[in-house]
């Protein structure tokens, strides 16, 4: 059967849409190694397997010209001084872009490429983020209570590498320092040469 075209409702600001055929939770068990505190991540782990995120998404075949899309809710809450934040990845297609529509809560969003360039971009409701080819991506709650929610669509053939980013992080940490949010070095990264 040919695909046929769908529409659907996404409840203002931040409403859990119930008619995604696909839930993907994400526990601090599944976030091992990735953050600078790692005493504190042991520690907060022992006494539970908290919920980081959530990504609610339209299965469609992963095809070129198909469109994948949908909800991440990142919840609010730190390792540390570190903010929660989701794995982050390359496309496995690499050469592929995605968008990003900020619905709720307050955040930003980490992005480097295969050469070590790196940018953040703040997220917040009303804000659109075009992540472009090549650029790697997590996003970051940095919100003391809210959760952070953002609609996303790329192209359904992208696949996903987490295993470049799970190695040693992305160049630039979030983290709260004076109560607010500020970018800082992460000391495991090491540029494409010296790896
Ligand atoms: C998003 C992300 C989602 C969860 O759908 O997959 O926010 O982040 P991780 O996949 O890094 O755990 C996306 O960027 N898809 O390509
Ligand atoms: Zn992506």
């Amino acid at each position: 059967m040919d695909n046929q075209p769908f529409t659907f409702d996404i409840a203002l600001p931040g409403g859990i849409p119930s008619t995604y055929s696909n839930h993907i939770t994400r526990r601090l068990s599944s976030m091992r190694g990735q953050y600078a505190d790692e005493q504190t991540y042991v520690a907060l782990l022992a006494g539970g397997d908290a919920l980081l995120y959530e990504v609610y998404e339209e299965q469609v075949p992963e095809n070129a010209g198909e469109l994948l899309h949908g909800i991440s809710i990142v919840h609010p809450g730190k390792v540390g001084d570190e903010y929660f934040m989701t794995k982050g990845h390359f496309h496995a297609e690499i050469a592929t872009a995605e968008v990003y529509y900020c619905l709720a809560g307050q955040g930003v969003m980490v992005m480097e490429t295969p050469e070590g360039v790196w940018a953040v971009e703040e997220l917040r409701a009303g804000k659109v983020l075009y992540v472009p080819p090549r650029w790697a991506h997590r996003s970051v709650n940095t919100g003391s209570e809210a959760d952070l929610v953002t609609f996303f669509v790329y192209p359904a053939h992208a696949g996903h590498d987490y295993g470049s980013i799970e190695k040693q992080g992305f160049r630039k940490l979030i983290v709260e320092q004076g109560g607010r949010p500020a970018i800082v070095d992460n000391l495991r990264w090491l540029p494409p040469e010296q790896r």
